[in-house]
């Protein structure tokens, strides 16, 4: 294993969309806040996760640049963490090889969201959408990282790698870091603005449910006015109102107000207000970043030169563990 000073943290994003303010509140800006904490971060885009789900080429093309803009737009220090794209890393298809023969097929089988997908798509459950945790792994043990930031609904992919690589550890001797999970201490989980009950989600069909980072103002506004609350008409967290205590959970992250604040501040008003008012506070949380955005997606030249001078400094790591994990098995170097 690696002998690193400061602990490594690793961490994905799919492609498969326009960020979400879901993505942007319950991870990216909290995982833009690591490199200041110390951290050593590795980030990428996982574009070769992405093929799971059938994907218009071209979009999916555009996403990925987005993406990657959209990171630089938030503050992601390249001078301090490697920020790269899947794909132009191979270490990650060859080590996700020798970890598919590593791994049981029932392991893979209790995998929730391979059942989650599988019935989302049920015309394409592809080998890939099956052996998807064994290229998760691969993009984790290749950095030897210590923690992966994950929702606590997706403890069970790091659960996954950890069972892999102790496996192979068991086997072979020291080869890789067992990561852990890392639950982020203010990891907003935010709901999709038509059904409460469900997450935002980038390909939620119902484009009113989420909020892209790249609406505009007015587009922002309306959705906020359209979103589903409940027939009272109190700004209170409690049971039963699971619409408003998502736009509650909102507000509160984008102006760090506590619930009860927000309820002092909204006492007697009434969600006619409440709602055009967490709409311009996401409004004004999103504008800087959106202005760089803009600025960054225009200067292609810069954009290009700038994912492709990260993939050779992810690649030195994944190589070094790629090497050792191919000669412990047999093969020949
Ligand atoms: N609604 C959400 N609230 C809080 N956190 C969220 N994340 C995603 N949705 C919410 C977190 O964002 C990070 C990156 O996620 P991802 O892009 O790898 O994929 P995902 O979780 O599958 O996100 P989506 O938007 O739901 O994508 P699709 O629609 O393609 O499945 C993760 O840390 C995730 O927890």
């Amino acid at each position: 294993m690696e002998n690193q000073e400061k602990k490594r943290i690793l961490s994905m994003y799919q492609c498969t969309g326009t960020f979400t303010l879901g993505n942007y509140l319950g991870a990216l800006r909290n995982h833009i806040k690591l490199q200041e904490e110390g951290y050593d971060c590795v980030y990428a885009l996982a574009d070769l996760h992405a093929l799971t789900v059938r994907q218009v080429p071209a979009e999916l093309r555009k996403y990925t640049k987005e993406a990657y803009a959209w990171l630089l737009a938030m503050g992601l220090d390249l001078s301090k963490t490697i920020f790269f794209i899947q794909s132009q890393v191979p270490e990650h298809c060859q080590l996700a090889w020798l970890l598919n023969c590593y791994t049981q097929f029932g392991e893979l089988s209790r995998m929730t969201q391979f059942k989650d997908k599988s019935a989302k798509h049920a015309d394409n459950i592809n080998a890939g959408l099956f052996t998807y945790p064994c290229l998760m792994a691969a993009d984790i043990l290749l950095y030897q990282a210590d923690y992966v930031p994950v929702g606590a609904d997706q403890k069970q992919h790091v659960e996954i790698a950890r069972d892999i690589a102790e496996r192979f550890n068991g086997i072979y001797g020291d080869v890789f870091t067992v990561p852990e999970p890392m639950i982020p201490k203010h990891g907003a989980r935010v709901m999709s603005l038509q059904n409460p009950l469900s997450k935002m989600s980038k390909s939620d069909e119902n484009q009113n449910g989420n909020i892209s980072v790249l609406d505009d103002p007015d587009t922002i506004m309306r959705k906020f006015k359209r979103a589903k609350t409940d027939s009272g008409s109190e700004v209170r967290f409690g049971e039963g109102k699971e619409g408003v205590n998502n736009l509650m959970g909102i507000y509160a992250a984008v102006t760090g107000k506590s619930f009860d604040e927000i309820e002092a501040e909204f006492a007697g008003k009434g969600y006619g207000e409440f709602k055009p008012a967490v709409a311009e506070a996401v409004i004004a949380e999103l504008r800087p970043i959106q202005e760089r955005y803009r600025e960054i997606v225009a200067d292609k030249a810069y954009l290009e030169e700038t994912y492709r001078a990260q993939a050779p400094k992810a690649q030195a790591i994944a190589r070094r563990t790629l090497s050792k994990a191919m000669k412990k098995v047999g093969l020949v170097q």
